[in-house]
């Protein structure tokens, strides 16, 4: 018996190694209505924020990744950082606009260094959130992302079911 178990265990550690890279969804859930905490975790991830709200199911949440999603705070320029020490790419992010057409900015850092970003602008006309695949920052090697969501006059918009991806263990330099 406990041969046969030494051999599952060989067996799973190496199929782990094998694995495609893993996902996670952030869905900034937890935190209650209101200010968002100024810092939090999940999914490995430590997400840092500025001038951000968090708005429940009780309000108006209808999060595509639990019920709770995250906003700017009216009328000033907010952010959001989600890093964490390894490397990881951008795949995508649920927006939606509440009223007018927001804009949401992504950031993409690997150090100190600007990866690329890249601005997605929510339609007015569609229900709900729509999903927006990375452009520019996809498969790029980062370890910080920094999104700044709008919230003013002219535009207000949700944001929910950021999607990142593990970093391949051999970034490629094409
Ligand atoms: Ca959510």
């Amino acid at each position: 018996m406990t041969s046969h178990f030494a051999y599952l265990a060989v067996c799973i550690c190496v199929l782990g190694g094998f694995a495609r890279a893993e996902q996670a969804s952030i869905g900034f859930e937890g935190p209650h209505e209101g200010p968002a905490p100024q810092e939090m975790q999940e999914d490995g991830y430590r997400i840092v924020t500025r001038n951000a709200m968090i708005s429940t199911a009780e309000k108006s949440g209808d999060g595509t990744d639990g019920p709770t999603e995250i906003e700017g705070t009216m009328g000033q320029r907010s952010g959001i950082a989600i890093l964490r020490d390894a490397p990881f790419t951008f795949v995508s992010l649920d927006w939606q606009s509440e009223r007018g057409a927001p804009a949401v900015q992504v950031e993409g850092y690997l150090g100190d260094l600007m990866v690329a970003g890249e601005r997605y602008v929510a339609d007015p006309a569609q229900p709900g959130f729509t999903r927006f695949d990375a452009g520019v920052l996809k498969g790029q090697v980062v370890d910080r992302l920094i999104l700044y969501p709008q919230r003013d006059g002219a535009g207000m918009g949700a944001l929910d079911r950021v999607i990142l991806e593990d970093a391949p263990e051999m970034p490629e330099t094409s």
